[in-house]
């Protein structure tokens, strides 16, 4: 490495010499998402997952200051107990870098790193976006303005739930950023398979999707490639359960005066409290899906490379 303050995993850094298939994984699932000890069951599940089917799995966190592309088994056992850890967005990569700190990296910090290390894919469960009323409070994810200038592949299952999905699709349109379907036209809405809203275009096969990023990697555009995957209909929340639940918990959320920063834990709390636990389950079985999903996509990708 030339001086990069990254450490990048021995088995990562072959794979991406080789032009090997690699996914890259995010951490604040398991650090922030995620509670003990489904957490770290679900990460350790994650990349026996991918290695089961050829595809390096890539860990991304920071661990003692050092943003690590590839974290070991015995890192993310320590990272997914630790309570003194940061949820680390790309703004906040420098600080916890310097102050030696343990942090778990949201979707841009680990594209950002991902990017960094020559990985090409990544799955996620679900992407920051903008806010309820974020004309007013400007609170959107800097997952948006980010992905707009990192050229990977992220696979999820849309936005979080309680996000303004009308206003997200907008702004990455602004942004230039590509949202495909998989296998559908309709958006999903991360515990639902269909969010109500419609999206310009759908692959069907990993192929076609590695098609799509060698044409923005040949046009050399700067963008990510969202590919939205949808949950299995049959394993999906109630979508009208769902709706009655989101109202229920913004008007506690009002009632209780929690806004900004505070109200994603909250909500996100009181979606699990009351379907008692059935949104943990299709959350993890979200991220699977996401997870077996960017692995075959990372296994075309080198497959057409190794043609070309
Ligand atoms: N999706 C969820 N829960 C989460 C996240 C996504 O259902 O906690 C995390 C991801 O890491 C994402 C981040 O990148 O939240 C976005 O947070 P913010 O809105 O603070 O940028
Ligand atoms: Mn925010």
């Amino acid at each position: 490495m030339t001086g990069l303050p990254i450490h990048i995993s021995e088995d990562v850094a072959e794979a991406v010499a080789a032009g090997a298939p690699v996914v890259a994984l995010e951490s604040t699932i398991f650090t922030h998402g995620l509670p003990r000890p489904r957490n770290l069951e679900v990460a350790l599940e994650a990349e026996e997952r991918l290695r089961s089917t050829g595809v390096v799995p890539a860990t991304i966190g920071v661990y003692a200051g050092v943003p690590t592309v590839g974290l070991s088994t015995a890192q993310i056992e320590e990272l997914s107990g630790a309570d003194d850890l940061d949820k680390a967005s790309l703004r906040d990569l420098p600080v916890v870098a310097a102050l030696g700190r343990h942090g778990g990296t949201t979707v841009a910090a680990t594209a950002f790193l991902a990017h960094r290390a020559g990985i090409r894919v990544f799955s996620t469960g679900g992407l920051g976006g903008v806010h309820f009323g974020a004309s007013e409070s400007f609170d959107e994810s800097a997952d948006l303005t980010t992905l707009a200038a990192i050229p990977v592949t992220v696979i999820s299952a849309g936005v979080k739930s309680i996000l303004d999905i009308r206003a997200t699709l907008e702004r990455f349109e602004t942004l230039n950023i590509p949202v495909i379907g998989y296998r559908t036209r309709r958006y999903p809405g991360f515990y639902i398979t269909d969010s109500g809203h419609e999206i310009a275009y759908r692959v069907d096969t990993p192929e076609e999707a590695a098609k799509v990023i060698e044409a923005r990697d040949g046009l050399e555009l700067p963008q990510a490639v969202l590919i939205a995957n949808p949950v299995d209909p049959a394993k999906q929340l109630p979508p009208q359960e769902l709706e009655a639940l989101l109202t229920r918990a913004w008007a506690e959320a009002d009632a209780r005066g929690i806004k900004g920063n505070a109200s994603t834990p909250f909500l996100l709390d009181f979606i699990q409290r009351d379907t008692q636990g059935r949104s943990l389950e299709v959350n993890i079985e979200v991220y699977r899906g996401n997870v077996r999903l960017g692995g075959e996509i990372a296994t075309a990708l080198a497959a057409a490379r190794s043609e070309a």
